[in-house]
Parts: C-alpha cells; structure tokens; sequence
C-alpha cells in the first residue's frame, strides 16, 4: 500500500496552518483523500516525504515549463543569489525580463511586474475602471482570476472546489459589481453588453479556461467579446496567468489572434519563484504610477531572483518548435486516454492546447462551467486516488487543468500513461 501522507507532519500542519495547508487546492479535499508531503523535486518527478517517486501532471499549477529544478532555472537563480536577495532598488533584470515580455506578447507594450496572478489581476481591473470612469466588471462562471474580492463571484479552480461561489467576507456591494454570465455563450454577452452598455470597465476571461476543468474558447467567442468591447469601450482583459507562455510562446492572443487590451500574466512568468504581471498597450500602461495616478506598488516587485528564474524560463520557451513538442505530448495524452476511456465505455471527454489538458467524466463537448459540474466527480475522485497509488500525481481536484513540461519526454509519458489507464479501469470498476 503506497502511503503518500506523512501523518505527523499533516498534523503539525493542521495546527498551525488553515486545513494545514497554504493554499485550499492542496488539502485534496475535493478527492476526498490527505495531502502528502514534498521532500524534493527533478524533473517530471516529485518525490514525497515517503520516498515515493511520483509523476507529476500538477507541476507547481502551472509555472514549471521546463520541468522541476530545471537546470537553466537553477543555474540562473544561483547566480543571481550570490549578487543578493532583493533590492529595493531596479536592477537590469526587471528591465530584461520586460522587455523580453514585450517582444513576447503580441498586445503588450508596457508592463508591470507583482508577486502573484492575484495581484496582477486585482491592478488591471482597476486600471480598467481608472481608465474607462466606470464600475462594472464581467466576468465569466468557473474562471478564476486570483482570490481578490471583486473575483470571489462564480469563481472556478478552489473556490468551485470547495463550493464556494460568494465567499464570506466579500462585501455584497463589491459583488454587485462583478456581472459573472457564462463561458462560451456569446448571446448572454450580447445581453450583459445592452444591459450594462456604458458601465462595464471591463470584461475579463482566462481565454482558455484551467480553472474550471479545462474548457478551451468556441470558435469565435473570443472575437466576439473583442468586438462587444471595442464598441462599448469597455477593456478587455486576457487572464494570462495560466495560458501565457504556455498555450503558445505569446500566450492565447498569439494562438488566436485575438488581441485584449490588457493581459495579466504569472506563473511561467516566474519560473516558479513568485512573480505576476500586468500589461498593455503604452497609452493604458502610463496611467499606473508613478506615470499616472493608479497607484499599484509592492515590495518585492521585479525580485532579482524571481527576475532570474523568469529570464531563463522565456528564453527557452522561445525557442522554434517549443511549444509545437508541448501541444505533441498533451494531444498524446489526451488521445490515449480518450481510447482507453471508450474502450472501458466510461463518459470521457479531455482535450489540449500547448502544454496544458483536462479531462472530464462526461461524454463532452463541455464547454461551459454548468456542464462541468454535470461531470463525475467522484469518478474523478476514484480515478486521482488510483493513480496517485500507482505513482502519477493529477490535480487533486476535477476542476483544474493538468501541465506537461519539457522534462515529460516520451518514456515518461509512456509510463504515465499505463498508469493513469489502469487507475480508469480501476476507478470504473469501484
Ligand atoms: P495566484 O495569485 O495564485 O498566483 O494567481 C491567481 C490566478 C489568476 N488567474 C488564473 C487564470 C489562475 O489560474 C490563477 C491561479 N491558479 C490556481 C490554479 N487553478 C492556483 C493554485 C492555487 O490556488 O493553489
């Protein structure tokens, strides 16, 4: 019997951490089943505080492109650590690490490093209300853009997971705010756009949806919410933080040629080590300060470690091909998987786009958060437990995304995949 949790530790933890955890994901609540611990990580492998070797599809939610304690990344981080800590003050790599954003991201002109995706995500709403004069923000059920207040609507990723779709200490007159309708469906943008014409500030969407399962845009919904916001002069903003760099070298907007106004970023950004980003065109961008009034700071902004973990991280997403061999691993494993389900005769529907994936309990095409939650999620459950026994780690929760990275080559991927059909026809025979 694989155990994977170390009970003394899990107890420290739950005394003096919430669920004895720091963030709700990892309490592995919604597999109903106890965290484990990490003692270190290579490559596609997390090794727990057991000893045990697992495959991990999890990959930091998302940061890891070129896998855990990546060369590049760690060589980077260490040079960069005998030069100090943090600053307080510029240093070159803040400008590097933008500018290198910029040559990236097609709409982005300027751009403005934070510490997490919630950061950036919180600093570019309010940029788009400074910027427009107005209030309303649209967002859509299931995308989750970061625990700030105005996001805690509707929400996907833990706060679907854990049921939570106002959560308690939000004001109701900040939620008022926040106009959630549903993903994919371009009518009830229509609706939301006649009703709240001149008020919306801005719509935001995570282009290709990870924190509701994952659910990629519907040929042509991505154009229509840009064109709803080009003539209601709302701004539209692309949630960036799970897609960028990850999808496509330039993020959703390069692969669908769909341009927002402003793209929040993190994650990949940061190599792993904490770092978010807003960005836009230059004209939207001067309005933060000290170049504008809208006041956004923080200490450890463009961290010089952080700086260094990002710069090695793009450098090598940029390369020809890169993300044409992540899309070639994730389809892989969408396609076995999917034959493996038919043949078991279990309602499966995954798909794919660069490095990420997901995969329902659901004959598909889920394409919305409703349908989402028609998915089994006990099976899902079943199927993690399964897996995790056999020695691959999936998100412990259905309504997530899974990752591959550089360091999934072929053998791995080959050994995951017996070992993720096997955890079906066990998870479908319980
Ligand atoms: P952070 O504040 O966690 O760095 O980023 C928030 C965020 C914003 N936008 C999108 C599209 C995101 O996916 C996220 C964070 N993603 C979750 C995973 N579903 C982070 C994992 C967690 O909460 O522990």
């Amino acid at each position: 019997m694989r155990s994977v949790t170390d009970p003394t530790l899990l107890t420290r933890a739950r005394n003096v951490l919430p669920g004895g955890v720091n963030s709700p994901v990892r309490a592995f609540r919604a597999v109903g089943s106890n965290p484990f611990f990490v003692r270190e990580a290579h490559g596609a492998i997390l090794t727990t505080t057991d000893g045990d070797d697992l495959i991990d599809f999890v990959m930091s939610w998302g940061p890891l492109l070129l896998g855990h304690d990546a060369p590049e990344v760690r060589e980077a981080v260490a040079a960069a650590l005998t030069r100090g800590v943090s600053y307080g003050a510029m240093c070159e790599a803040e400008v590097e690490l933008a500018e290198l954003v910029v040559e990236l991201v097609p709409s982005v002109e300027m751009v403005r490093f934070v510490n997490s995706g919630t950061e950036a995500t919180m600093a570019a709403v309010r940029l788009a209300r400074a910027a427009t004069k107005r209030d309303l923000v649209l967002k859509f059920e299931g995308c989750y853009h970061g625990h700030a207040d105005s996001f805690l609507v509707a929400a996907g990723s833990g706060v679907a997971t854990l049921g939570l779709p106002d959560s308690p200490g939000v004001p109701a007159d900040l939620a008022r705010l926040t106009i959630t309708v549903p993903f994919n469906d371009e009518a009830a943008v229509a609706a939301a756009f006649q009703e709240h014409d001149q008020s919306l500030a801005a719509v935001i969407v995570e282009p290709f949806v990870g924190n509701a399962g994952f659910i990629p845009p519907r040929p042509g919904f991505l154009e229509a919410l840009r064109e709803h916001a080009t003539v209601a002069g709302t701004v539209l903003i692309f949630d960036e933080v799970m897609t960028g760099f990850r999808v496509h070298a330039g993020g959703a907007q390069a692969l669908t040629d769909v341009m927002p106004d402003l793209t929040t970023m993190g994650k990949v950004i940061g190599g792993g080590l904490p770092v978010g980003a807003y960005g836009g065109t230059r004209s939207m961008m001067e309005l933060v300060a000290p170049a504008g009034p809208v006041y956004q700071a923080g200490t450890l902004s463009g961290n010089p470690l952080a700086m260094a973990a990002g710069l090695a991280t793009l450098k090598a997403a940029k390369a020809p091909g890169f993300h044409d061999e992540l899309d070639r691993r994730s389809s892989k494993i969408v396609a076995t998987l999917t034959a493996r389900a038919n043949a078991l005769g279990v309602p499966f529907s995954a798909r794919s786009a660069g490095g990420m994936w997901g995969a329902f309990f659901h004959a598909g095409p889920v394409d919305d958060f409703a349908t989402a939650k028609l998915a089994d999620t006990e099976m899902y459950a079943r199927w993690h437990g399964a897996a995790l026994e056999r020695g691959v780690f999936l998100a412990p929760s259905a309504f997530e995304a899974a990752f591959v990275s550089t360091a999934h080559d072929d053998d791995i991927l080959d050994t995951a995949l017996e070992i993720l059909a096997d955890a079906l026809a066990d998870a479908a025979r319980a």
